[in-house]
């Protein structure tokens, strides 16, 4: 299989897009395309201060490193579950692409801040892990980002996750959540950082195949919670009928963003904030604080930085009170 810019040998075969690539003409593919995304979408604009949201896997990983390259320097958020060796491995693999990079990390650990890793806080509030994380991990992102400066959270979701999703919301018509899977979500100055997501068009295997050809050291292992999730089922329904049509999952994605997606400014009208901690929330009070008062240990919001440019290393870097 020959490349089809230069000749050489091909690495990777695109089907979606019926083509085959070399390596280093597949990097300068999947690159041009994530800056045709950040552009046409107006992700990160100029003067914008972004941040990624890592978890010490290959898609975080790979756009931390890949928006360094492209020109959008950004530091990192990762969110420590607790959950034992998972956690630890993740965690050092993020600080690792952080000293590469040169950026600073901040990490928020659950277990240091409610001595319970997110398995027993599900437990306590009679939620599933899923559930309880997403909801926390929405939350603390922002929060940080808000508290440190930051306008732009940027995360690694990928053509597949948003694909899955998507199929998962249609399926069930679950038009809440309909709006808000585009590939950015409008900021509120003062309360919310944009939300964007650069890789909206990169399939996963397209994001794993230039985490491998850039030597990125990721985590291989998925969380433990992650086989529960529906949307695994929905990737391989959705794997399947790629295998018989290659480019559905780009097309149903593309058509989404083009015909249905309403844009950024949808959930603005409905917006109220938390009486406690004064963040977006949809009743009197936003769920974080509600959980975090049932966890019973209110306490300041604290991010410890990681910052490779201080030899000490993990200095304290504190919020705002929760
Ligand atoms: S991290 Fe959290 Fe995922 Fe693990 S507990 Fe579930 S939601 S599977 S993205
Ligand atoms: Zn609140």
């Amino acid at each position: 299989m020959k490349c089809r810019q230069c000749g050489k040998q091909a690495v990777v075969a695109l089907r979606a897009h019926n083509t085959a690539l070399c390596r280093d003409d597949f990097i300068r593919y999947l690159e041009n395309r994530v800056t045709r995304t950040i552009s046409k979408y107006r992700l990160i604009q100029p003067g914008d201060k972004p941040i990624v949201a890592v978890s010490g896997g290959k898609d975080s990983l790979s756009l931390w490193y890949m928006l360094e390259r492209l020109g959008y320097p950004s530091d990192g958020i990762y969110i420590d579950l607790g959950i034992d060796l998972y956690s630890a491995t993740s965690f050092e693999k993020a600080k690792q692409m952080a000293k590469k990079l040169g950026r600073k990390l901040f990490r928020y650990s659950l277990s240091e801040s409610f001595e319970k890793g997110v398995e027993e806080l599900s437990r306590t509030v009679r939620r599933p892990p899923c559930s309880l994380c997403g909801s926390m991990k929405r939350y603390l992102m922002n929060r940080i980002c808000m508290d440190h400066g930051y306008n732009v959270l940027a995360t690694g979701h990928n053509l597949d996750d948003e694909a899955s999703a998507l199929f998962g919301n249609v399926l069930y018509w679950k038009r809440e959540y309909l709006g808000k899977k585009g590939v950015a979500l409008e900021a509120d100055e003062d309360h919310l950082a944009r939300k964007v997501k650069p890789f909206f068009l990169c399939s996963e295997k397209e994001v794993g195949a230039y985490a491998v050809l850039e030597g990125i050291d990721y985590v291989y292992e998925e969380c433990p919670y992650s086989v529960k999730a529906k949307t695994i089922m929905y990737k391989g329904v959705l794997n399947r009928m790629e295998e018989h049509s290659p480019g559905t999952k780009l097309q149903f994605v593309k058509g989404y963003l083009e015909i249905a997606w309403p844009g950024r400014d949808e959930a603005k009208a409905s917006r109220t904030y938390c009486a406690t901690c004064g963040y977006p929330s949809y009743g009197e009070a936003c769920s974080f604080c509600r959980m975090t008062e049932r966890f019973g240990r209110l306490q300041p919001l604290k991010a410890k930085l990681f910052d490779p440019s201080d030899d000490a290393g993990d200095g304290a870097a504190s919020g705002g009170g929760a």
